[in-house]
């Protein structure tokens, strides 16, 4: 049987070059192939203003090469989504990536031979490359979800989707604009949409929580200190959940003074970002601790929004953290704006979009230009995309249709030879992407070197092992309050999508280790044939 490739790598974000990197350093074949018409992926498609990323840039980047750690230069605390796509440039030069990648080319379908265990992959370009392995980096947030809202084909306007933003940008100056959605990439753009827009209005279905920013421009001496001291930042972030270094709790707030709680959440508030959640170890464990974090940022809208009736509407109903924080930069001031008005939509959902505008409320509201900011099919959209046939043609479609089954969020029974980077059931989303791709990569790279040396053809993880690691994924969700909300985490913003909590909550570090003892065995948990 004629192989192409060792390898096909779908997706050239940082997982797919990192994977490709790391394949050719080992001697093997490999193709990448990618849909957009350059490298970056999700910073590749998410071009909205605002967008940045909220996991601050020395931490948010490649740590496998000490030379191009240092020659990078960072500019500010987040990254913006323009300066993360020059660094996905960057690194794709730097290693002469492209020369094994395919742009423009959409991934239709994969499908395993069980006799010769080689997959052929497919394209919307007519391809079919034979390859022993297909390794899947199509990301977790990459396929946009356009919500079926009765009129959008009529609108007579431009309608933007923030996950699939047009490459030239988009002027609003002089447009009245209606943005859908207030999740993190509304939250991120409708301050500066609202900048320029004549006027903007806000169609809110789900109050949400965020935490300033704080960005800033980074002091070239902060950078140079960071990179000093590089490999002790990494290994610290090793040991933390999320795979951030940032200070770890080690107090509960239930065994906490209010007066001593709140001064703790203003210090994290005026930190800024993310680390917010981490003020206390039982912030995501106990209802009452997760109220009086809640509490104090309810406070802060009732601070900062002017008008109580607008700051009311603003204000979360749910636990906080329980769908993802999100991080801005001035987004509840917006709301004090002339131009800036906001509908509550949570009782009644949008009637209808009309040629002109969003029919809500009884109302009409007309507008230029929409804006949906309505996220995305999470975890499993990407890859469900893609018509992957297993063993005996199963549709990989049909093996998740009551949610999504994994082995360490690497693999799938019955698909031998396949291996996903950030799968549903490994850390991914709940962590900082760049290290944990890191570690599947070079999981994936170490276990194709093992597989070689062995003259092994087909690995294909066995039942048991995914059942017992579906278990652990599900009962380390049901011991904390995320599992309990209506969030992307458990596809409860797709409609007839199972509600499954997709990410393995358990943490960075004890996922890591598990992944070490599974090699440490000999690949426990995985049939391997010659
Ligand atoms: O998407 P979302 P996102 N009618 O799903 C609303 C990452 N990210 O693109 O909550 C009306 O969070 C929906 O309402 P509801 C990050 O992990 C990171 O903003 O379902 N409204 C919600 O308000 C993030 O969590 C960064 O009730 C509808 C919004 O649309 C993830 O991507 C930046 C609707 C969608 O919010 C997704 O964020 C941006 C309808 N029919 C994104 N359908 C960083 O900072 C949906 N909505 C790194």
């Amino acid at each position: 049987m004629k192989i192409d490739f060792d390898a096909v790598i779908i997706g050239a974000g940082f997982g797919g070059m990192y994977m490709l990197h790391r394949l050719r350093g080992e001697g093997f074949s490999a193709r990448v192939l990618e849909a957009g018409k350059g490298v970056g992926g999700t910073w590749y498609w998410n071009r909205y203003p605002g967008a940045r990323c909220d996991v601050e840039s020395v931490q948010y980047s490649y740590q496998f090469s000490k030379e191009l750690e240092q020659e990078w230069e960072w500019t500010e605390r987040y990254a913006t989504q323009p300066e993360i796509l020059r660094y996905a440039n960057h690194v794709a030069d730097r290693y002469d990536l492209r020369r094994d990648m395919r742009f423009e080319t959409l991934v239709t379908r994969a499908t395993f031979d069980d006799t010769n265990n080689v997959w052929t992959v497919e394209t919307d370009k007519g391809d079919r490359l034979v390859a022993r392995y297909v390794i899947t980096a199509m990301g977790c947030l990459s396929s946009p979800n356009t919500p079926k809202i009765e009129g959008l084909a009529d609108f007579k306007g431009p309608t933007y989707h923030t996950g699939n933003w047009p490459h030239e940008g988009v002027d609003f100056t002089g447009k009245t604009v209606g943005v859908i959605g207030t999740g993190s990439s509304a939250i991120q753009s409708i301050p500066i949409m609202a900048q320029q827009a004549k006027h903007l209005t806000v169609f809110q279905r789900t109050a949400n929580y965020t935490i300033p920013a704080h960005n800033r421009k980074l002091d070239p001496a902060y950078v140079k200190q960071v990179k000093a001291a590089y490999p002790e930042m990494r290994r610290r972030a090793k040991t933390k959940p999320a795979g951030i270094d940032f200070d770890m709790p080690t107090q509960a707030a239930a065994d906490t003074p209010e007066a001593e709680r709140n001064a703790k959440f203003q210090e994290r508030w005026d930190y800024g970002g993310l680390g917010f959640m981490a003020s206390f170890t039982d912030l995501l464990l106990n209802d009452d601790s997760n109220k009086a974090a809640a509490d104090f940022v309810k406070s802060k809208i009732r601070e900062i929004v002017k008008d109580p009736v607008t700051a009311e509407v603003l204000t979360p109903r749910n636990i906080i953290g329980c769908k993802r924080l999100c991080v801005d930069s001035g987004y509840w001031e917006t709301f004090n704006r002339p131009n800036v008005t906001l509908v509550d939509i949570r009782d009644e959902p949008i009637e209808r979009i009309t040629p002109t505008g969003v029919r809500a409320k009884g109302k009409d509201f007309d507008v230029d230009c929409l804006v949906l900011a309505t996220g995305f099919d999470a975890m499993t959209g990407a890859l469900l995309k893609v018509d992957i046939r297993g063993r005996g043609g199963v549709a990989l479609r049909d093996r998740w249709n009551e949610g999504p089954k994994t082995y360490l969020g690497l693999t799938v029974v019955g698909f031998p030879n396949l291996f996903m980077i950030t799968g549903p059931g490994s850390p991914s989303v709940l962590t900082n992407m760049l290290p944990s791709i890191e570690q599947h990569v070079d999981f994936i790279t170490d276990c194709l070197v093992a597989l070689r040396a062995k003259g092994v053809t087909a690995i294909e993880a066995v039942d048991a092992a995914q059942e017992e690691w579906i278990g652990h994924v599900g009962s380390v969700a049901d011991i904390t309050l995320r599992s309990t909300c209506s969030s992307w985490y458990v596809g409860a913003n797709i409609p007839g999508k199972p509600r499954v909590f997709m990410p393995y909550i358990g943490g960075l570090p004890r996922y890591i280790e598990r992944c070490e003892a599974v090699v440490a065995e000999g690949y426990s948990g995985f049939a391997l044939t010659s």
